[in-house]
C-alpha cells in the first residue's frame, strides 16, 4: 500500500477516492448467516456504489467468526488484493465464548493488516441479542457491512 504524504487541505472522504481499479476481498462468517448475508450485501453494494467493479470484489465464507482471521490472511497474502473486509456476528450466550472470539478476531485482524500492510477491516457485530444484531444489519442502527466497506475505501485513500 503506497502512502502519499498529505497536507491539511487534503480531504479524503470515501466518495472522492478512486477505487475503480481496486480489488477487495470479503470474508463472511456463516454463523448467524441470515444476518451476515445482509452485512455482506451491504458491503458489496457500497463498494459498487463507490466505483468498484463487480469482478474486482471477491467473496469467501468461513464457518464462524473465529475463522475470519485466517480467511483474511489467505486473501490478504494475494498481492493484487488491496483491502480485506471481514464480516461476522457474535451474539452473547451463556458462556464467555463471545469474549474469546471477539478478542481473538480483533487481535488477529490487526495482525494481518500490519503483516501485509493493507487495510483489513473489522466488521464484526457483537451484541447481547439477535435483535440488536439485526438493528445493525439494515435496522435502526444502519448496516455494519456498509460501514466496513466505507472504512476500507477511506483507508485506501490514506
Ligand atoms: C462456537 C460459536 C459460538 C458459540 N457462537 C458464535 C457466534 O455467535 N458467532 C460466530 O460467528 N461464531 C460462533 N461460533 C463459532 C466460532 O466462531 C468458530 O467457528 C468455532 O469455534 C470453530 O473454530
Amino acid at each position: 500500500m503506497a502512502t502519499a504524504l498529505k497536507n491539511l487541505s487534503d480531504y479524503s472522504a470515501a466518495q472522492f477516492i478512486d477505487i475503480s481499479e481496486k480489488k477487495f476481498g470479503l470474508v463472511v462468517a456463516e454463523w448467524n448467516r441470515a444476518i451476515t448475508d445482509v452485512l455482506s450485501q451491504g458491503a458489496y453494494e457500497t463498494l459498487l456504489q463507490h466505483g468498484a467493479k463487480p469482478e474486482n470484489v471477491f467473496r469467501n465464507t468461513v464457518p464462524g467468526s473465529f475463522e475470519l482471521t485466517l480467511g483474511a490472511q489467505l486473501l490478504a497474502q494475494h498481492e493484487e488484493i488491496d483491502a480485506v473486509i471481514c464480516l461476522g456476528v457474535v451474539i452473547k450466550g451463556e458462556t464467555k465464548h463471545d469474549d474469546y472470539i471477539c478478542h481473538a478476531v480483533a487481535q488477529g485482524l490487526t495482525n494481518v493488516g500490519l503483516k501485509f500492510n493493507k487495510p483489513v477491516i473489522f466488521g464484526l457485530v457483537t451484541t447481547n441479542t439477535e435483535e440488536q444484531a439485526w438493528d445493525r444489519a439494515g435496522g435502526k442502527h444502519g448496516n455494519k457491512g456498509v460501514e466496513a466497506a466505507v472504512t476500507a475505501i477511506q483507508m485506501l485513500g490514506f
